[in-house]
C-alpha cells in the first residue's frame, strides 16, 4: 500500500514537472528572407536572436505561441524545453542575504541582482575614492536613478580635456552577464589606477561604466519574466516596454525595428522618446568629448561596428576592420574563444536606432556592440561556471579598446 502511494505522488510529481515544462520551449524557425524576418520581429514572438548564417531564428515560445507562428506562415522545429519565465523569480524566493563584497570572487560565480550590482559599485568608490567618482545622469520610468561611475586620475583643472571612454551594460535586461562584465571591468580599472605602473590609461584619459543602463527591465527579469528585454514604458496600446537599443537617434525606425509596440524591438513613439536614452544621450553630449565606446550584450560572440542601419560602409570602416580584429586577437587569448568581428548590418542583421550608431555618427568614436558568450547554446541563461571567463574575455577587449584611445 505504501508502495502504491509513493508511486502514485512520484506520477503526480512528474506529471506537474512535465506540465510546466511542455508550456514552455525554444523553437527554431525557419525564416526564408528579409521580409519574413521583418514580419517576425514586428509580431509580439519572443525572439531570441539569429546568428551569422543560421537560415532562421530560435524563438521563446509559450502557450499559444505555435498558433500564431502558423498563422504567420513560419516552419519551426523544436529545439527543448525552456523555464517558464516566472520560474526563476519564484526560485528567488528563499534568496540568502547579498554579499556584493569586492574582496569576493562571488561577482565571479553568480548573477548579480540590482542592488548588488550597485552595491558593488558603491564599495568600489569607497574602496578607491581617488580614482572612482560616479554621477547620476538620469532616471527610469519607474523612478529609478541611472548612474555613470568614472575612473580616471583626479580632474586637473586648466588641464587638457579628458578623452572619455563609455561601456554601457545592461541595456537589455535579459542579457544578465553584461552586468558581470560591467563590475568585472570596473574592478579592474580601479585596480590598475591605483597601481600606475600597471594603468593603461592616459593622465587624461577617463573611462565611464554604466552599471545598469536599463534598471527597470533588468529588475523586472529578475522578479516577473527571466526573459524581458526592454524598459518598462506602458505603451498606449497597453503592453509595455520599447526597446532602448532601437530608440536612438541615427536611422532611427528604419528596418530591423518595428513600429508594433508589442514587438521585441518596438522603436517608440520618437528617437530619444525614453528617459534611459536620454540620459545615456545627454551624458555623453556633458562629457564633450568620447574617443570609444562599447554596449555589451549577450549572446552571440560578436565584435559588431557601425554601420548597423544602413548596409553603406562608414568612412572609417578600415580603421574599424583593423581595431576588430586587434580586439578579436585579445579578446582571444583568455581562453582562446574567437568572437566574429564585422560591420553590424552584414554580420548579424539590420538594426535601426543602436547605440554605437549613434556614438559614431554624433562623436566619430570607435563605437562597438560586444555580444558577450556564448553560442546560443545556453543562450540568455548562460550557466554561472561561464561568468569568469565571460568577464575575462571583456576585460581583454576592452583593454585593447583603451590602449588604443589616445586622441
Ligand atoms: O539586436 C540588438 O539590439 C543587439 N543584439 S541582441 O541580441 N543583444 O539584442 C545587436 C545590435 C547591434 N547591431 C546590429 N544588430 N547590427
Ligand atoms: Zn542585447
Amino acid at each position: 500500500m505504501r508502495h502504491r502511494l509513493a508511486t502514485v505522488f512520484v506520477l503526480a510529481a512528474a506529471a506537474t514537472a512535465w506540465a510546466t515544462a511542455s508550456d514552455w520551449s525554444r523553437l527554431h524557425v525557419h525564416v526564408p528572407d528579409d521580409a519574413a524576418m521583418q514580419r517576425l520581429l514586428d509580431s509580439d514572438l519572443n525572439i531570441m536572436q539569429c546568428h551569422p548564417g543560421c537560415g532562421g531564428t530560435d524563438v521563446i515560445a509559450g502557450p499559444g505561441d505555435e498558433f500564431k507562428l502558423r498563422m504567420l506562415g513560419f516552419d519551426f522545429t523544436y529545439v527543448g524545453p525552456m523555464a517558464a519565465p516566472d520560474a526563476w523569480a519564484k526560485s528567488q524566493i528563499n534568496r540568502t542575504a547579498a554579499n556584493a563584497s569586492i574582496q569576493s570572487d562571488e561577482y565571479r560565480n553568480r548573477y548579480f541582482t540590482a542592488d548588488e550590482i550597485l552595491t558593488f559599485f558603491e564599495n568600489l568608490r569607497t574602496t578607491y575614492p581617488v580614482f572612482v567618482t560616479r554621477r547620476q545622469i538620469g532616471t527610469s520610468i519607474n523612478s529609478e536613478p541611472i548612474w555613470a561611475y568614472r575612473f580616471g586620475r583626479p580632474l586637473r583643472t586648466g588641464g587638457q580635456p579628458e578623452n572619455n571612454i563609455v561601456f554601457i551594460n545592461l541595456i537589455h535586461a535579459r542579457e544578465w552577464v553584461s552586468g558581470s562584465v560591467g563590475m568585472h571591468i570596473g574592478l579592474r580599472a580601479a585596480q590598475t589606477l591605483s597601481a600606475p605602473q600597471q594603468t593603461p590609461f592616459l593622465p587624461n584619459q577617463a573611462l565611464w561604466i554604466v552599471p545598469i543602463t536599463n534598471p527597470d527591465g533588468y529588475r523586472f527579469s529578475w522578479t516577473n519574466d527571466r526573459y524581458w528585454r526592454k524598459n518598462r514604458r506602458r505603451n498606449s496600446g497597453g503592453s509595455f516596454g520599447v526597446d532602448l537599443n532601437r530608440n536612438f537617434g541615427t536611422g532611427w525606425g528604419g528596418g530591423g525595428s518595428s513600429g508594433n509596440q508589442s514587438s521585441l524591438i518596438y522603436r517608440g513613439t520618437a528617437a530619444f522618446s525614453e528617459p534611459e536614452s536620454v540620459a545615456i544621450r545627454d551624458f555623453a553630449i556633458s562629457l564633450g568629448r568620447v574617443g570609444a565606446y562599447i554596449d555589451f550584450h549577450s549572446f552571440s560572440q560578436l565584435i559588431l561596428w557601425p554601420w548597423s542601419y544602413t548596409s553603406n560602409r562608414a568612412a572609417d570602416w578600415q580603421a574599424f576592420d583593423a581595431q576588430g580584429r586587434r580586439m578579436q586577437t585579445a579578446i582571444r587569448q583568455p581562453w582562446g574563444v574567437t568572437y566574429t568581428q564585422g560591420q553590424g548590418f552584414q554580420t548579424i542583421y539590420q538594426a535601426s536606432g543602436v547605440t554605437p550608431d549613434w556614438f559614431y555618427d554624433r562623436f566619430r568614436a570607435s563605437a562597438y556592440t560586444i555580444e558577450l558568450r556564448d553560442d546560443g547554446t545556453f543562450g540568455f541563461e548562460l550557466p554561472a561556471d561561464q561568468i569568469r571567463p565571460t568577464q575575462d574575455e571583456a576585460w581583454a577587449g576592452a583593454l585593447q579598446l583603451i590602449a588604443e584611445t589616445p586622441r
